[in-house]
């Protein structure tokens, strides 16, 4: 996102002749990026990718504030005309979360029962978009055209997925777990959205059901009542108002199971650009990614003078062990300093004293490892979806006098 925010007046039309609005609009480092920041209920303006159904972005300055995103700028992503579910769906003692197929006890449980019955647990988790960066894809290809805004860190609370199966009794020869949130397709031919986790994959006592994301209810947006929380995979699967889990014992083949979400079956999932993948399975752990966020391309910082950069790294679940950074195109790294660690699933932040050395255009660079030994490539991998983008992400600063 460059830093040069127009603003434009956008006319309020027919019969308001002589009134404008004055609007905050963002320019994406890509073809038609022009984005308006435009505030939701319960929402600071953020960038709006879509009207219908709702979809922001969170601005990169948002991250230099902390580890946690604040609810009012999280991030909102959705597939179906129609989302997000009405609020009268959504609200008090209508709610019910069904968890049904083959179990041996069916449940139905309102929110409040949720607390009641199944122990409390919590998470600090990243919650991040498939797609979370598509538009910097080159060559570009079709699906949300989204900058890195499609991410955030939050506090999670609720109550455990694999205690509620217990709870209803997994049958034996059970595959899957079905996910299914309120918000339905606008019209018949358009597929529900809904995801399935592997039988050994939702018995993990880390996937959660959560009613809290820091300290507070869910907001609308981002699926109250219940949401599920699947740390260190990608957003996908975090569906929202949830209000139905089944077990099945056959694979699913639903749409966003197959042909959508999939990656190439390759360790770094990307293909030759321009062709597709021989084979695929279904996406899930993030890679790993870091973010300068204390500036931004066009930034204007004063040569000979120390500036803290600050930024945020983060991966699948294994923990972030070191972000080194360059301002020489990686001739040379320095490594920066890690902020506070709240759990391997977080966002880590990281700061760094930088005196830029002379004047001009300078580019840098951040670049993390996790415990693995896993890092992110110099160089953009690319398949036909624009999934999983991870690439050091260059950002070009102006070094004045
Ligand atoms: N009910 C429902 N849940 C959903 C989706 C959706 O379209 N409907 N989209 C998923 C996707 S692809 C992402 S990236 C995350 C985004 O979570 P957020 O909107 O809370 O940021 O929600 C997931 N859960
Ligand atoms: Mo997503």
């Amino acid at each position: 996102m460059l830093p040069t925010r127009r603003r434009f007046l956008a006319s309020l039309g027919v019969g308001v002749a002589g009134h404008a609005l004055a609007r905050e609009s963002v320019e994406m480092p890509f073809e038609n990026g022009a984005r308006e920041l435009v505030a939701y209920p319960q929402k600071r303006p953020l960038i709006r990718l879509t009207s219908r159904p709702p979809q922001l972005e969170t601005p990169m300055s948002v991250f230099a504030e902390g580890a946690i995103t604040p609810n009012d700028a999280f991030f909102v992503r959705y597939h179906l005309a129609g989302s997000p579910p009405s609020r009268e769906l959504l609200g008090g003692d209508a709610f019910r979360l069904s968890v049904e197929g083959h179990v041996q006890s069916p449940l139905s449980l309102g929110v409040a029962e949720l607390a009641r019955r199944f122990e409390t647990a919590a998470v600090v988790a990243v919650n991040q978009c498939s797609g979370n960066g598509r538009g910097l894809f080159q060559p570009r290809v079709p699906g949300g055209q989204m900058g890195n805004g499609a991410m955030g860190c939050a506090r999670w609370e609720g109550v455990r997925l694999s205690d509620v199966l217990k709870a209803a009794g997994v049958k034996p020869g059970a595959r899957q777990v079905l996910l299914d949130g309120l918000d339905k397709p606008p019209t018949p031919g358009i597929p529900d959205f809904v995801k399935a986790l592997e039988m050994d994959q939702a018995l993990d006592p880390e996937i959660l059901l959560a009613t809290r994301m820091n300290g507070e209810p869910l907001p609308w947006l981002n699926g109250y009542p219940l949401r599920v929380v699947v740390p260190g995979h990608y957003g996908t699967y975090w569906i929202k108002h949830l209000h139905r889990v089944t077990v099945v014992d056959a694979d699913y083949k639903g749409y966003w199971m197959d042909p959508a979400y999939r990656i190439p079956d390759d360790p770094c999932a990307h293909v030759e650009p321009g062709t597709k993948p021989r084979h695929t399975v279904p996406i899930s752990r993030f890679n790993v990614r870091s973010f300068i966020t204390s500036l931004m391309d066009g930034s204007r910082v004063p040569s000979g003078r120390t500036t803290l950069l600050r930024g945020i790294a983060f991966d699948g679940g294994a923990g972030i062990r070191e972000v080194v950074v360059s301002d020489d195109e990686g001739r040379t790294w320095r490594a920066a300093e890690l902020g506070r660690d709240h759990g391997r699933h977080a966002f880590r932040e990281w700061t760094l004293a930088w005196t830029p050395p002379g004047t001009g255009d300078r580019v840098l660079w951040a670049r993390a490892t996790n415990r693995l030994g896993q890092s992110q490539p110099l160089e953009p991998l690319w398949n036909p979806a624009g999934y999983m983008r991870n690439v050091v992400e260059p950002v070009k600063v102006k070094v004045t006098t």
